[in-house]
């Protein structure tokens, strides 16, 4: 990993930004959210840009951010994979809270601040984002909404899902709680989240879905027909996990406490 810069103080939340080729919107987009946070978020804030392997500017243009903006910092990865990002920052930061959004800000940034109240106050262990939540408000393709709806509703009747959306890319969560699920997550891709929710739902963790306004941004770096057939055998993985994994208890982080 190669912190280009570090804050001295420990913040109460790191965002990370998973990035793969992103020139084109990174700079716009993450000058957005360090606006954002600096005149909405009330605390300590940390913007973790995350790349794994990227083949264009992505890396130069994160770095020269990390140089200019307070609080950003940039993190560079050999191999690529949008979990492994995650769980790279994820575990290493020293910060309360974690969480992520996507590049895109395909949710919008006013929605941050809802999506940390439960944690902070205590209310919920992991805060997720949902465009398929009651009250949520969605654009996006066609083809896309059927997989998603499709995909959801195979998590629910199989895996016995709680939640509506396990792939919305905005989810915040507390950092020790982070530190007992994560590394039992096995995929580093796409399937990361779905995993992380499963573990957790399994645990007694409390997750609460927050409805979105979600803009799709067609510019995609999902490969579809691949991740959902990898999307399936992760499924197929926890389906079958055995008893004890399932049965595992609640992590002593996991109880209910309020985020100082
Ligand atoms: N670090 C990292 N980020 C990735 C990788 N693949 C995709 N991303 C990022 O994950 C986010 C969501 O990707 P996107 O293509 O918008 O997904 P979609 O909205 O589901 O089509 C974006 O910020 C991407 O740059 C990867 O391999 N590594
Ligand atoms: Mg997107």
């Amino acid at each position: 990993m190669n912190e280009m810069r570090a804050t001295t103080s420990p913040p109460v939340l790191d965002i990370a930004i998973p990035v793969f080729n992103e020139e084109r919107i990174l700079e716009q987009s993450v000058r957005a959210l360090h606006t954002h946070v600096r005149e909405h978020i009330p605390f300590a804030t940390r913007i973790t840009i995350v790349d794994n392997a990227s083949e264009d500017a992505t890396r130069l243009i994160g770095m020269r951010l990390a140089g200019v903006l307070d609080g950003v910092r940039f993190v560079h990865l050999p191999e690529k994979g949008r979990g492994r990002a995650l769980r790279s920052v994820w575990l290493a930061s020293d910060a309360r809270v974690v969480a992520y959004m996507d590049v895109d800000l395909s949710t919008r940034l006013e929605s941050l601040t809802a999506l940390l109240a439960p944690i902070l106050s205590g209310h919920a262990d992991i805060a997720i984002g949902s465009r398929l939540a009651p009250g949520a408000r969605v654009s996006r393709s066609a083809g896309r909404e059927f997989i998603s709806r499709g995909y959801n509703l195979l998590l629910r009747s199989v895996l016995h899902a709680s939640f509506r959306d396990a792939q919305c890319g905005f989810k915040a969560l507390r950092a020790d709680v982070a530190r007992d699920l994560v590394p039992a997550v096995r995929d580093q891709e796409w399937f990361f989240d779905t995993e992380l929710l499963i573990l957790a739902q399994r645990a007694g963790v409390r997750i609460q879905e927050l409805p979105v306004e979600w803009v799709e941004d067609r510019d995609s770096r999902v490969n579809v027909p691949r991740t959902a057939l990898a999307d399936l055998r992760g499924v197929l993985r926890l389906v079958s996990a055995p008893r004890s994994a399932r049965a595992r208890s609640l992590p002593r982080s996991a109880r209910p406490q309020e985020v100082r």
